[in-house]
């Protein structure tokens, strides 16, 4: 298997992890708590964290961590949330919108001994953060916050639905249609996505997303053509629930109403063949 083919692969796992249906629907962070948050100093800060109602992901130059949050409470004036996976690993978070703290509990420290003595981190804003780590994490923070969308979207109603909330979320002409670029952009935030929760560092992520962004966008000109079955160069939402049952996973969604669960497979489904076009090309 060529190296871009494991990578892709990786993706593809990533995003079907990520779109496992949630143990429990969390509120999510609150809103002042949301937003990108730098560690040091503003020109050359030593850490970016990007947090969403149900993620964070910390960005270093020698590393990154992913946090998704399957369960969220408040504690003792933080917001508690316990990601997946077996280790489970928690973030306190607290913070009034100008800044922030955090702090990662050692994870045999127990819930109700939280936060102890666990070492806490201050974050602040950024009026205007450095251009490099804008161009490096943009189009993966927009997917992370996407991917909320769609999990809401996807997790509840039909091929149809979940169509829609993918249009929704990679739309950025406002035409209602996908296009190439606009689906390459999808699977570079996905590529962004994996490469995080592999624990990438900068230059990882670099040769992650130069390779996905070339052959990202090949692929997903291979995927509009496979797609378009009306011939005009774009996907709509009803070319892409068309193959809903291509890639379902979920039987008996064809009738009725479909489970939650069911949904959210589905859309997962939909999701993979995606990803699948994309591992499969070349
Ligand atoms: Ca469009």
């Amino acid at each position: 298997m060529t190296p871009f083919r494991k990578r892709a692969l990786a993706m593809a796992a990533a995003l079907l992890l990520a779109c496992a249906p949630m143990a429990a629907r969390a509120q999510g962070l609150a809103e002042p708590l949301r937003g990108a948050w730098f560690l040091g100093d503003c020109a050359d800060p030593q850490a970016m964290l990007l947090v969403t109602p149900r993620a964070a992901a910390r960005l270093q130059p020698d590393s990154s961590r992913l946090f998704r949050f399957r369960a969220m409470r408040m504690l003792e004036g933080w917001s508690l949330g316990t990601a997946g996976g077996p280790m489970a690993p928690r973030l306190l978070l607290r913070g009034d919108g100008s800044r922030l703290e955090t702090a990662e509990p050692d994870p045999k420290l127990r819930d109700d001994r939280l936060p102890g003595d666990t070492a806490v981190e201050s974050w602040q804003r950024c009026a205007a953060p450095p251009a490099a780590l804008a161009a490096l994490h943009g189009e993966g923070a927009a997917f992370l916050a996407a991917l909320e969308h769609l999990e809401a979207g996807c997790g509840g109603g039909t091929a149809e639905s979940c169509a829609a909330a993918i249009l929704a979320q990679g739309d950025v002409s406002g035409d209602r249609l996908l296009s190439s670029a606009e689906i390459a952009r999808l699977l570079r935030g996905a590529a962004w996505l994996a490469a995080v929760q592999e624990g990438a560092g900068q230059e990882a992520m670099l040769a992650t997303l130069g390779l996905g962004g070339l052959t990202g966008l090949a692929a997903a000109r291979l995927l509009v053509e496979s797609l378009d079955y009306d011939g005009d160069g774009r996907i709509s939402a009803a070319e892409l629930a068309q193959d809903r049952t291509t890639f379902a996973t979920a039987p008996g969604t064809a009738e009725g109403r479909p489970l939650r669960m069911d949904g959210v497979a589905e859309g997962a489904g939909m999701l993979r063949g995606l990803m699948e076009s994309l591992a499969n090309w070349r």
